[in-house]
């Protein structure tokens, strides 16, 4: 069985005001190439396909129409998408049904029966080329749900046990299913415990780290997305895999931007993982790649050159603040050149970093979790360090106030 995978496209992000539908276009483009050539068996969408909840009529639009063409660019295939912790869940069922009708699967929340009990069925979805075909393997869909907001399956399992639960109750079933020894695939949009996060901007919305384990190991690949940095990570339960983002989402994204190739011949074997790069017609350009005093980050500014639009973040060294004229420059010159201009980047000297209690910049802050920030506050303000207890409460209100902005 062969799939593509792809997660994290955050369609309708704009970078520091600038608007990105042309990358995004070009990215879809691509995919739709890259689909009709390999022609999979299924591609899967591990999550965050729009930025936001509120996703412009421009860019719902873009999303249906590229959708529509990968779905006739690969007749066959089976498409699943699942939610991620930036889509709306219920937004991005909404033609669904619709979607279905084209063998195209969209997952956005955990789907229950007229009795409120969870139909775990919608979440296995044999991989066929027609309806009559026999599978060539199964997909387990899990869009993002808040670890305590999975459903109770047996009537008495803890909160804290459903999530684990829910993920291998689905794996126990597709098991019965596949007598015939077919690859499984699992999705999820989640943090697991020991991934690479550098370049993961927090703001887009931290998550708690999973232990891979509670996820079960009845599949042979596992679809992650979330983490926007491309991995493999060594897991006793079977192959996992971020594919990254398609195009960076922030600067601090490093490596290729890619989609995965994945190629399972049966059941318990290892999955082939191969990468296709993607093209970003708008590179997100540092200067200089090491911090320098504003004058000589600006110098560096002038004589860059490219032959592409391009993002500009100035990387500037500075003990204190910088004089507010500074991002005028930078952003004029940048526009002069035809680049789009960003922010500039404070990176404080070496010397400066170990006293904790300098003020913060609007990146510095922006790179804390809420928790981060109470602790600070707490530890600041109490001199001693946040008890365990708190950091809990903290997570936890945390984890509601987001699922009401849901
Ligand atoms: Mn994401």
């Amino acid at each position: 069985m062969k799939i593509i995978h792809t997660s994290d496209w955050h369609l309708g992000q704009t970078l520091y005001g600038h608007d990105r539908t042309e990358e995004q276009t070009a990215f879809l483009n691509q995919l739709v190439e890259i689909v009709r050539k390999e022609q999979p068996d299924a591609l899967v969408v591990s999550g965050d396909i729009f930025h936001t909840s509120t996703p412009s009529s421009t860019i719902q639009k873009l999303y249906t129409e590229h959708l529509l063409r990968i779905r006739q660019a690969a007749p066959t295939s089976t498409i699943v998408v699942t939610a991620g912790n930036h889509d709306s869940a219920s937004k991005l069922e909404i033609t669904s049904s619709l979607w279905q009708h084209f063998g195209v699967y969209i997952i956005g929340q955990i789907h229950r029966n007229t009795d409120g009990t969870a139909d775990l069925s919608h979440h296995i979805i044999p991989v066929r080329p027609t309806p009559e075909s026999a599978p060539k393997g199964f997909i387990i869909a899990v869009p993002h749900v808040y670890p305590y907001n999975f459903p109770d399956l047996t009537g008495d399992t803890p909160r804290e046990q459903r999530q684990e639960a829910f993920f291998k109750t689905l794996q126990t079933i597709t098991d019965q299913l596949n007598s015939d020894n077919l690859p499984v695939v699992l999705m999820a949009h989640l943090t697991v415990t020991g991934s690479d996060q550098t370049g993961h901007d927090l703001s887009l919305g931290g998550m708690d780290s999973i232990d891979i384990r509670t996820l079960g190991n009845g599949y042979d690949y596992l679809a992650l997305g979330h983490i926007h940095g491309q991995q493999t990570l060594s897991s006793p339960c079977g192959t996992a895999r971020y594919c990254g983002t398609p195009i960076p989402v922030s600067f601090d994204e490093k490596g290729i931007h890619s989609v995965s190739l994945v190629e399972i011949t049966a059941h318990h074997t290892h999955p082939k993982i191969q990468t296709i790069p993607i093209q970003n017609p708008c590179p997100l350009h540092t200067l200089p790649t090491t911090p320098l005093p504003i004058e000589e980050a600006l110098e560096a500014l002038r004589n860059f050159s490219t032959t592409d639009t391009a993002y500009i973040r100035l990387n500037v060294l500075a003990e204190n603040f910088l004089n507010p004229n500074a991002q005028e420059q930078a952003s004029e010159l940048s526009r002069q050149k035809g680049y789009r201009f960003c922010y500039i980047h404070i990176q404080r000297p070496e010397s400066k970093l170990q006293n904790q209690h300098h003020a913060l910049t609007v990146q510095e802050l922006r790179k804390k979790s809420p928790v981060d920030i109470a602790r600070m506050y707490y530890e600041d303000t109490q001199n001693t360090n946040l008890p365990e207890d708190f950091t809990t409460m903290i997570q936890e209100a945390w984890h509601q106030i987001q699922e009401e902005n849901n």
